[in-house]
């Protein structure tokens, strides 16, 4: 068992001096699974998942937490705080815990999922609620931090970007050649940030020779990047990503110019249905806005886009437990009937 994996295996790419601690949560080597029905009948050739709903507070954000909480306790920081649409703050939380230090966290009010709510809770984050916008959050915690010792922990720290690009390192050491298509959601635009860099760095260090079209998906209420001007009122099922001016808005658009890649919109019709087929069609629980990677994948294929031959990778960056009532929501196939053996067999309609 290694001690901080991500870490032992790309030291060489991560800003790791010998003070930096190797603590760790088992952040990283999250499993690419191969789609056994959605992808064939999207005609391509070959559809994998990255599903980094398999990191320890059930989203990606933990690749690039365990690195920007790290290098804080290693500045003599006592404290963290993240403005947050829920992932960030459960992973900032469990990573301040893990160390030993505070978090402050600062989310809009009523519009986070229940279950990153639920975590930041447990982890003991003081959790500071807000009567505005992820975007309004985000702009408090750059000034608090601008006068106080308190170190910031979203993606605008390098840390983050640095920590996060070790998925794209992933998919490539798994498929031997990176992928033709990399889907994923934008919100703040971080993580498509992180997976460019890891593409190019890793170009950079030979290991590949062509890079992926990126290919970027927000929801169609909160899509700054694709209108080309910010959104003051942001909204989407898919609260994860419900951000009117992501902060890394240049890196975003560099991955989608560098890479002839495409950064798109899909609407919480298309992330929902997604969603679900993901669910019954290839057993993958994830939270809506992770759908709406493959929303695209699946909008662009309708649109006649020709994907016969590609390898695409979708990242599935959060998991579904993290949202129960969106899961709820679903129409469910689902009968109240008295402990009996013969009106459970009628329930399941056996007869
Ligand atoms: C499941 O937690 O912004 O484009 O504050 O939770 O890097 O922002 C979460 C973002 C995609 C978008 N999928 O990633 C936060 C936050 C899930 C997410 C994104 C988020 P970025």
């Amino acid at each position: 068992m290694k001690q901080n994996y991500l870490i032992e295996k790309y030291a060489q790419f991560l800003p790791i001096t010998a003070e930096t601690s190797r603590k760790s949560l088992g952040e990283g080597t999250t499993p690419l699974v191969r789609s056994s029905r959605l992808g064939s009948e999207l005609g391509l050739e070959n559809l994998y998942f990255k599903l980094e709903t398999l990191n320890p507070t059930g989203s990606f954000k933990d690749r690039g937490m365990f690195l920007a909480v790290a290098k804080a306790v290693e500045s003599g920081s006592e404290a963290v705080i993240c403005a947050s649409t829920g992932n960030t703050s459960a992973s900032a939380s469990a990573y301040a815990a893990l160390h030993g230090i505070r978090s402050f966290v600062v989310v809009p009010s009523g519009k986070i999922a229940l279950g990153k709510l639920a975590q930041a809770t447990v982890h003991g984050a003081t959790i500071i609620q807000i009567q505005g916008s992820f975007d309004d959050a985000l702009h408090i915690v750059r000034d608090i931090t601008e006068r106080s010792p308190v170190a910031l922990v979203n993606s605008v720290n390098p840390h983050r970007i640095d920590g996060q690009k070790t998925a794209a390192f992933e998919i490539v050491d798994e498929l031997g050649t990176a992928p033709d298509l990399l889907c994923i959601p934008v919100g703040n635009a971080g993580n498509i940030t992180a997976y460019w860099k890891g593409f190019t760095e890793y170009q950079s260090a030979g290991k590949i020779s062509s890079l992926p079209k990126m290919w970027g998906f927000q929801a169609a209420g909160s899509a700054p990047i694709v209108l080309g001007h910010r959104v003051s009122e942001p909204e989407t099922i898919a609260t994860a990503i419900r951000i009117g001016n992501p902060a890394s808005w240049t890196g975003a658009l560099n991955a989608q110019d560098q890479s002839g890649g495409k950064i798109d919109s899909v609407t919480d019709d298309e992330i929902l249905r997604a969603y679900h087929r993901l669910a019954t069609e290839e057993g993958i629980f994830c939270e809506p806005a992770s759908a709406a990677s493959v929303a695209g994948l699946i909008k662009r294929s309708q649109n006649g886009e020709n994907l016969s031959q590609l390898t695409a990778v979708c990242v599935i960056t959060g998991h579904g437990l993290k949202d129960p009532d969106t899961a709820l929501s679903i129409t469910a196939d689902r009968v109240e009937v008295e402990a009996d053996v013969l009106l459970v067999e009628e329930a399941m309609n056996l007869h």
